[in-house]
């Protein structure tokens, strides 16, 4: 029998399984990940991680067994040159009980695992939990603290060790909010409210993304969380809540004095200016975030240039529609953006 096995091993099979065995060599040597479900710092992340784990293997357990077996019997039952009619059976009673009752018994434990999960991902938040409305917009997320009295876009700022109840919203379309080192996906509906709590358990910056379709920018959407000290998370709450910085040179107030005439302040909030516009994300601290427009564009001088020179070739298709500035001008609104600290 073995030398039968040995001789039906041949070529094709031998360049399949080395075919298969560098495919997997190479998916998994992705370098950095900063977007992978596989490294959670929450415990409601690390629970989905565990419940995942469990189901894959068993699955392999599952595709081992099954997949071995017909490539046995396949090779083993073959059809050889000078075989009759094999014998005609029909059923075999046993082993329909068997593959009936395993498979019964596999997802019923998964079940058992999953339902207390399902419940601690939907428990409500506790006296001193941290609240946050997180709230979606074509194309990009605005973040409101109603108990601190901060508004900010893109950058969420999390203290470590806290809970935290993030309260799902919606302006437009659906949206999905969606950090996956902190927390499955969920659902941004018009006119509803989805909430979760999390306590992040380490510091860093996080990378977050819309995971649902939401039209021509949807894959330019996204956001971080940056989990730092009580101490940052308050010294950064105290710099919000304070009105923009007031312009630090010529060209700054220059800059400020565009704001009008440009058009800016019907859609975007300056506190400390006239600007009030509540269409676009809230600027009066622009300076201080990482990112500009959803995490598309490094916030550095030449990010905001980029961005002011054409938003639309940056984003096509994005709400900010402005006349065309000169380099001037552009100049002097970067110039004052970059103040807002
Ligand atoms: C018609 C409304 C509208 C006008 C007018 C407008 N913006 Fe915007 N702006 C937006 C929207 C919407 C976004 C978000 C775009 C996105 O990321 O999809 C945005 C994004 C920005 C951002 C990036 C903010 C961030 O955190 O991502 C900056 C900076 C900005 N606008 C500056 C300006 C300046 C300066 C002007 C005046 C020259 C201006 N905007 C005029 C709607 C507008
Ligand atoms: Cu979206």
């Amino acid at each position: 029998m073995k030398g039968r096995l040995r001789g039906a091993l041949n070529k094709p099979i031998a360049m399949a399984l080395l075919l298969m065995g560098s495919a997997l060599l190479f998916a998994t040597a992705c370098g950095a990940t900063p977007q992978t479900i596989l490294e959670p710092t929450t415990r409601s992340a690390r629970d989905s991680l565990d419940l995942l784990k469990f189901v894959f293997w068993s699955a392999v357990g599952v595709f081992v067994v099954v997949e071995g077996a017909l490539i046995y019997v396949l090779i083993r039952y073959r059809r050889r040159s000078g075989d009759g009619l094999p014998r005609q059976t029909h059923g075999h009673t046993r082993l329909e009980i068997a593959w009936t009752i395993v498979p019964t018994i596999l997802v019923v434990v998964i079940a058992v695992l999953t339902v207390p999960r399902i419940f601690a991902l939907a428990q409500g938040p506790e006296a001193d939990t941290l609240r946050v409305r997180a709230i979606g917009h074509q194309w990009w997320f605005e973040f409101v603290y109603p108990d601190l009295g901060v508004v900010t876009a893109n950058e969420l700022h999390l203290p470590v060790n806290q809970s935290v109840e993030i309260q799902l919203e919606s302006e437009d379309v659906l949206h999905s909010f969606w950090v996956p080192k902190l927390r499955g996906k969920l659902d941004m509906v018009p006119g509803r409210v989805n909430k979760f709590v999390i306590t992040p358990e380490s510091t860093g910056t996080f990378l977050g993304q819309c995971a649902e379709f939401c039209g021509i920018a949807h894959a330019l959407m996204k956001f971080t969380v940056v989990v730092e000290s009580e101490s940052d998370f308050a010294a950064w709450v105290d710099n919000e809540r304070a009105p923009r910085a007031p312009p630090a040179s010529e060209q700054a107030k220059a800059g400020e004095a565009l704001l009008a005439s440009k058009g800016c302040v019907a859609c975007h909030t300056i506190r400390g200016t006239e600007a009030a516009g509540v269409i676009g994300p809230e600027l009066t601290h622009v300076g201080s975030r990482n990112h500009i427009a959803a995490g598309i564009l490094p916030n550095t001088h030449e990010g905001l240039a980029k961005w002011l020179s054409g938003p639309q070739d940056v984003k096509p298709g994005n709400f900010m529609v402005i006349p065309e500035l000169s380099e001037d001008e552009v100049e002097s609104l970067v110039t004052y953006l970059v103040g807002l600290k």
